[in-house]
This record gives structure tokens, C-alpha cells and sequence, in this order.
């Protein structure tokens, strides 16, 4: 699978606190978008138009049972038009997914108006408000929260619960019962081998760390059967690959070849034993493993590690091996940047949580 398709090569980076335009905007948030055609566009878009910053709603609205409402009534308005951020945050968060900690707002200014950034609803859908509200105060003053090494790493967006995720073959996954007591996860099915991936942000791209919670379920087949894969080169298609075969053995690919580690011990598969493609029936057997994978690239012969646990126990990490070194599509250099995560599914279903 050739990554390097991908919409970074076609817009150009944005430097932190620069004001986009309204277009670059509209295009970002498309491209980040997973499915075009099945999700919420413009989902709390912060941006400039002819020269003002906005929150916009783009009039979409959201989809029933995610609890979010972009539409602006004349009650909202007048909330957003108060003088209490706390309200305007509280409604804001409930209705939108926005947190305030997570924006800044620069050069703000407004025509034709003594304050500067603006909430608005368009058209017959915006539920009787058109007008732009003063939500001028209401971005945090404060530093900006860190940012996840990957966003929606629990798959849990309100919207789509895919956002940021892009799926680069095979079938979209489905919904599952969250691991770990979270909400949601996801189901790679065993009827599509299925890429699906994430360009990370790490603080320090040559040294990662990112963990992430998964089970392996019924499949058919013999070979390898999950895979998670941290990408340093996305136009070599070159990668590090954590592995785990048919007989339940932890270990990496090295080209094609599963190399098992001894260390990291077998796991136990997962049962849907009534059929119905979950793992949480009365008869089901879910047996849910926390991972974490260290690379650092930054030494002459760039290595990695990789940790488990034992099963369904978060903050575990029992079996370890490190000074790893087998690659697929190339060793990387020295200096090498970690891109791209990635999980693959073969004949197996997969189970994905709590991505970070
Ligand atoms: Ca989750
Ligand atoms: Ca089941």
C-alpha cells in the first residue's frame, strides 16, 4: 500500500498560529475527514474569512445519537452572547465537541464590531438564529492543551467516531464495544484486510512512543494476522511492523518474514462464539492486550522495543524486548522521522482501542 498519496503532499503546512483562509480551512477539514460522503463536515472550525476569525457551522448538522447540535437557536444565541464563558464553554463543548483550552484566537476582529470571534449559523437549518454571537472571550487565555500523538485515538468523536482515521484499504471498520470499560472501539473484520492509519504528532518525531489496546479474534487462515505499524518512510513504504501470528506468537516482520520474540510470550485469542461479530456475549471470550512500541531513531543503528501485557490489564507491561531491528521496506537512517501509525488486518478480526 503506497502512503504517500496522501493529501500532505497537496497542502501546504500551516506555521503555528498562522491564520489559514477560509478555503485552506474548508480543504483541511474535508481531507481529514474519513469518508467524505458519510460524515459532518466542519466539525468546530476555527478560521478567517475576508480577514475575521470565525467558528463556523457549516450547516450540517450532526447525526442523531452523538449528541452534538452545530444549529444555533435563539436560546444558544443568547447564551453565546452572554457574559459567561463558562455557559459559552458548557454549550459550546455539549453541542460542538469544543474545548476552549484547545483554541487560540489571533488578530481577532470582527466587521463592523467591537468584538471578535464569531459563532454563526447559515440558513433554513440553523433553527431561527443567522446572526454571528460574540464568543470573543471564550478561547482559553491560557497555553494551549498538548496535543495527542494522534487524535481520536479512543474512537470516540462525537460526529464520527473515525475522525482523523483514514482508512487505506479494505473495509471501513466497525463499531465495538470499547476495551478497557471506554465506549467505543473498533472492529477490523476478518472478511476485509483492512489498512487503517493515522499521521501521528509526536513531541519528538526520531524518539516515539505509542501505545494502543487490541484483541485478536476469530480468523481463518495460518501467516500473520495483525500487524501495527509505525511508518518512517511513507514514499519507500519503509516501516517497523509489529506482529502477531496464527499460533498467537509477538514478534515483528523483518521484509516478509515474521520474526516471533520469545520474550513477548503467545497471547490468547479472542471468541465471538455466538457469531454476531462482537466479543461481549454471555459464551464471548475477550481477551484484550495493552501495547506499547518505543522507537528511537536518533542512534547509529536506530532500534525499537516493544511491551505487553497480560491480558485484559491496563498499565501492564510484563513482557518486554528491546534493541529490536527488523524492518519492512528498508532500515531506517539515522535521523528518521516516525509518520505514519497503522493497523492491518488479515482474515482475523481485530479489535483497536485506546490509541496513544
Ligand atoms: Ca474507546
Ligand atoms: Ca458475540
Amino acid at each position: 500500500m503506497n502512503k504517500n498519496l496522501d493529501f500532505r503532499f497537496s497542502i501546504r503546512p500551516i506555521p503555528q498560529g498562522e491564520a489559514l483562509t477560509f478555503a485552506e480551512l474548508e480543504e483541511r477539514c474535508r481531507h481529514n475527514d474519513f469518508a467524505p460522503s458519510a460524515v459532518i463536515l466542519h466539525h468546530g472550525l476555527v478560521g478567517r474569512k475576508e480577514g475575521h476569525d470565525y467558528i463556523y457551522d457549516s450547516g450540517y448538522n450532526a447525526p442523531a445519537g452523538d449528541g452534538l447540535d452545530y444549529m444555533l437557536d435563539t436560546t444558544e444565541a443568547a447564551t453565546l452572547n452572554s457574559t459567561s464563558v463558562t455557559a459559552k464553554e458548557s454549550l459550546l463543548n455539549s453541542e460542538m465537541g469544543l474545548t476552549n483550552t484547545r483554541f487560540k484566537i489571533t488578530a481577532p476582529e470582527y466587521h463592523g464590531a467591537t468584538w471578535a470571534t464569531a459563532y454563526r449559523g447559515y440558513g433554513a437549518a440553523s433553527q431561527g438564529y443567522t446572526d454571528p454571537v460574540n464568543i470573543s472571550d471564550w478561547p482559553g487565555s491560557g497555553a494551549l492543551a498538548t496535543a495527542p500523538i494522534v487524535r481520536n485515538g479512543q474512537f470516540e468523536f462525537r460526529g464520527n467516531r473515525l475522525r482523523c482515521w483514514y482508512v487505506f484499504s479494505g473495509s471501513v471498520p466497525l463499531d465495538h464495544p470499547g476495551l478497557n470499560g471506554t465506549t467505543k472501539a473498533i472492529r477490523l473484520a476478518s472478511t476485509s484486510n483492512t489498512e487503517i492509519g493515522q499521521w501521528m504528532s509526536p513531541a519528538n518525531p526520531s524518539q516515539v512512543t505509542i501505545h494502543c489496546l487490541f484483541a485478536v479474534g476469530n480468523f481463518t487462515g495460518t501467516g500473520v494476522k495483525f500487524q501495527m505499524q509505525v511508518y518512517h518512510n511513507e514514499i519507500s513504504s519503509s516501516y517497523l511492523a509489529f506482529a502477531i501470528n496464527d499460533a498467537g506468537q509477538l514478534g515483528y516482520m523483518s521484509g516478509s518474514t515474521f520474526v516471533a520474540v520469545p520474550a513477548l510470550g503467545t497471547i490468547a485469542f479472542s471468541n465471538d462464539a455466538n457469531g454476531d461479530g462482537d466479543y461481549v456475549d454471555a459464551g464471548d471470550t475477550l481477551n484484550w492486550y495493552q501495547l506499547r512500541i518505543t522507537v528511537d531513531y536518533t542512534t547509529a543503528t536506530p532500534s525499537f522495543s516493544i511491551a505487553r501485557g497480560v491480558v485484559n490489564t491496563p498499565s501492564d507491561y510484563t513482557f518486554s524486548a528491546a534493541g529490536l531491528a527488523g524492518w519492512v521496506n528498508g532500515a531506517p537512517p539515522t535521523g528518521s522521522k516516525a509518520g505514519l501509525v497503522n493497523f492491518a488486518n488479515t482474515t482475523a478480526n481485530v479489535l483497536v482501542d485506546e490509541v496513544w
